[in-house]
């Protein structure tokens, strides 16, 4: 088993994540070919994202697809809440990432430089993104992470998203507070991940890696 995909991206970022609290050792290979736009890439996933997952040569695409299957093959240490409900509920976290708070990123992605940007773009995102808050803080348990005192699946999700948003968002557009210095739930959740031993240490090497990688793109 091998994941395909660098630590650069929130979605490969969110699958480490998850392997390393569920104690699974998932080594990363290179992409076949050198980058996921190249045909011995697409061979193996026409989706042509990454992260995907080798697994004896079959192809799992999609984070979360990934982290469900890492839990179904190695349920030893489980990556979600014990109940039906915590379950769900760490689920939804991940389902309001990668449903309404992803697409944000990529919309003020392209307007990050000032002289160029597009003020009703801005107004619509930031809107949203406030919204995205408020469905995060109502679906968020009492914590102080996600669900619960252990960081599950939603975590992971949210974990790198946000870290992204830091880079990419609130450090860029002063219009848009970061909802983890507001002192409201989610502040209590991004405390909560800075201090446990797996998260703030993965957590860091992504936001090196995301800002890395912006630098060059900048060039
Ligand atoms: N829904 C996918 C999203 C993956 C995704 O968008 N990956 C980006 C990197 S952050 C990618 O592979 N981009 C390469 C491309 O679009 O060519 C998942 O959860 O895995």
């Amino acid at each position: 088993m091998k994941l395909y995909g660098a630590l650069a991206s929130p979605y490969v970022a969110r699958v480490l994540l998850f392997a390393k609290l569920k104690g699974v050792d998932l080594p990363q290979a290179d992409i076949p070919g050198g980058s996921p736009s190249k045909p011995e890439y697409r061979a193996f996933t026409p989706i042509g994202k990454i992260p995907s997952l080798d697994v004896d040569g079959h192809c799992i695409p999609e984070s979360e697809v990934i982290c469900e299957y890492l839990e179904d093959a190695f349920p030893e240490k489980s990556g979600l809440p014990a109940g039906a409900l915590g379950r769900a509920q760490s689920r939804t976290i991940s389902r309001i990432v990668d449903l309404y708070m992803a697409p944000i990123s990529s919309q003020l992605a392209r307007q990050i430089n000032p002289a160029n940007r597009d003020a009703e773009i801005v107004a619509t995102n930031t809107e949203a993104l406030a919204k995205v808050w408020t469905y995060l803080d109502h679906f968020m348990g009492d914590g102080p992470f996600c669900v619960g005192n252990k960081p599950t699946l939603g975590d992971c999700a949210l974990g790198p998203h946000m870290a992204m948003f830091k880079v990419l968002v609130f450090s860029n557009f002063a219009e848009i507070p970061d909802p983890t210095e507001q002192g409201g739930r989610i502040q209590t959740w991004w405390e909560a991940m800075q201090g446990h031993a797996d998260c703030k240490p993965l957590l860091d090497d992504y936001s090196a890696a995301f800002e890395k990688m912006m630098a060059y793109f900048r060039k």
